[in-house]
């Protein structure tokens, strides 16, 4: 059993909803305490928006972790996400170092980029430092812009096989994780969802949700907060990242049907009271 708390290391972008706007209230619908460790300070996420502020805090990270410390902090999770500047992979390395115990999940979100291109403040080397960082983690959740990139293999938009996605997530495992999750698997046109794989059962699922057309920013941050959350409620693998496609998939549609311009974020907080629901089950047994 973990403790239902995490450090959340992640950006924070004012709007534009994804990272920490994602990421605290998400977890705090799961029952899990968040305490949030910013990386950088946006006025909106980079992605479709042109113009924005950038305030890296690669010189407050270690500051604020070694404070932590000496509060007496200790987390059930580490959970991180977008990261500011190359500088700051090893100092999550340290982070991590920092935290970790026999019982604490960490989980690496090796937010990098989508739709086979890096996001504009990421640099090749950032890349390569991602897939360092993704070695020391627990729990992996790349989407397969980003796998392909850890892996060094040519980046396909899909539909997959089975088969790929299967040797995707053993060669995330093989890096060092025991339990790999891969975004945006699907299998053919109709349907979209996550494939996970636990290294120690050599087992893979796959769940999948109507596909709706279109790029929804901010979801890959949704699912992996949500995946964390029902795993520190104590859901196994498969059943956590099967409730998070559920609740990415019901925000979608949401936000689909809102006609909302997409880059502003996913309608979601309609759906954290079933999100609450369902984490409360799980921790009962
Ligand atoms: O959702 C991933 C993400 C997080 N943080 C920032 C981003 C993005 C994606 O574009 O730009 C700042």
């Amino acid at each position: 059993m973990y403790k239902k708390s995490c450090a959340a290391v992640h950006d924070i972008s004012g709007f534009g909803k994804c990272s920490l706007t994602v990421a605290l209230p998400v977890l705090s619908a799961c029952g899990v305490e968040a305490s949030a460790l910013p990386t950088a300070v946006l006025s909106t996420h980079t992605g479709g928006f042109t113009g924005f502020t950038y305030r890296d805090l690669t010189d407050d990270l270690l500051p604020i972790a070694r404070h932590w410390k000496s509060v007496g902090a200790g987390f059930g999770s580490v959970y991180t996400g977008f990261l500011g500047s190359g500088k700051q992979i090893g100092m999550v390395e340290e982070i991590i170092a920092m935290f970790r115990t026999p019982q604490t999940l960490v989980l690496v979100d090796p937010v990098m980029g989508d739709d086979g291109k890096l996001y504009s403040t990421y640099t090749p080397e950032m890349a390569d430092g991602m897939a360092r960082l993704c070695r020391g983690a627990d729990v992996v959740a790349p989407n397969m812009t980003e796998a392909s990139h850890i892996l060094g293999i040519p980046y396909h938009p899909g539909p997959y096989t089975e088969g790929f996605l299967r040797e995707v997530l053993q060669g995330l495992c093989a890096l060092g994780p025991t339990m790999a999750v891969l975004t945006g698997a699907c299998l053919d046109d109709k349907q979209l969802g996550a494939a996970c794989y636990d290294a120690r059962t050599g087992e893979m699922h796959l769940s999948l949700k109507e596909r709706v057309p279109g790029y929804f920013h901010g979801t890959g941050d949704l699912f992996a907060s949500a995946l964390l959350g029902g795993l520190l409620c104590g859901m196994a693998l498969p059943q956590a990242c099967g409730v998070a496609v559920e609740f990415v998939h019901k925000t979608i549609v949401t936000t689909a049907q809102s006609g909302a311009d997409r880059r502003f974020g996913p309608k979601f907080e309609g759906h954290l009271a079933w999100l609450s629901q369902v984490m409360a089950e799980a921790s009962k047994k």
